[in-house]
């Protein structure tokens, strides 16, 4: 790697919390481009030098160190990192209209399904506006059912073949939905309702780049939430 942009070495390091569908997707996607990595996992309540200093706007994760350099923003690393290490595969379509289509789609989860899952995460003790929250989500998923139909074109995944930029900004709440399903009894993304997003849960699930690090142990999600439901 070279010229002005280029950081000072290749090292890569993500700071980050294990259940944040912030987070998730930025390891999955260093995952896709076969690249090494070393995870620090956060105390969102002791913030580490690392985490303050390299952050000191918003002190959020993920943050994704590369040489020393930090890039913060979940979908905004995501790009950094298709813009990076371009080729395959790719996170962000070619086309021009298509990417923009893909932005648009990403924008609308962090929107909606975000302030759903806010809702559903921190309003737990108030069983009337967590179940508007849940009613929100439905609506958003119902919505992205029909994105995901004119994306995918009939292919696996919003990316087409392969997960791309969509996928993982939705994949990154599933851990949280698997949780919120054991709650209301269901599977959130409803194969009922939504057969199409169901399917493609299963198969984001089961790819192996989202293998150990979609959590997969609904308790442990919920004992996370009653952590944060205590502070
Ligand atoms: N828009 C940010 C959101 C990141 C975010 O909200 N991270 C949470 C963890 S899920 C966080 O670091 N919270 C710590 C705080 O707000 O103090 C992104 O996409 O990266
Ligand atoms: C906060 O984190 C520091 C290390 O980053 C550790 O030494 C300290 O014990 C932690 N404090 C609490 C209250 O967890
Ligand atoms: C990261 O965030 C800090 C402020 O918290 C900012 O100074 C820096 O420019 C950001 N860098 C990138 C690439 O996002």
């Amino acid at each position: 790697m070279a010229g002005a942009g280029a950081a000072a070495s290749d090292e890569l390091k993500v700071l980050g919390v294990w259940p944040s569908p912030f987070v998730i997707p930025v390891r999955i996607a260093l995952n896709m481009k076969g690249l090494s990595y070393e995870y620090v996992e956060e105390d969102l309540y002791n913030k580490s030098l690392l985490l303050v200093g390299s952050n000191p706007v918003h002190k959020k994760v993920p943050v994704l160190l590369h040489g020393g350099r930090a890039i913060n923003e979940s979908q905004i690393i995501l790009q950094y990192i298709d813009e990076l290490w371009a080729g395959t595969p790719a996170l962000l379509p070619s086309d021009p209209y298509e990417r923009a289509t893909a932005r648009f789609w990403a924008a609308y989860i962090d929107d909606k399904v975000r302030s759903a899952w806010v809702v559903m995460v921190f309003r737990y003790k108030n069983k009337d506006e967590w179940a508007e929250g849940v009613a929100r989500a439905g609506e958003a998923l119902d919505t992205l059912e029909g994105a995901f139909r004119d994306c995918s074109k009939g292919k696996p995944f919003f990316g087409g073949d392969g997960i791309g930029f969509v996928d993982l900004v939705l994949g990154g709440y599933l851990g949280w939905f698997g949780a919120f399903g054991k709650i209301i009894g269901r599977r959130l993304i409803d194969p009922a309702k939504t057969p199409l997003l169901a399917a493609w849960e299963d198969r984001f699930r089961a790819a192996d780049v989202a293998k150990g690090v979609v959590p997969d142990d609904v308790d442990k999600v919920l004992a996370y939430q009653q952590v944060l439901l205590a502070r």
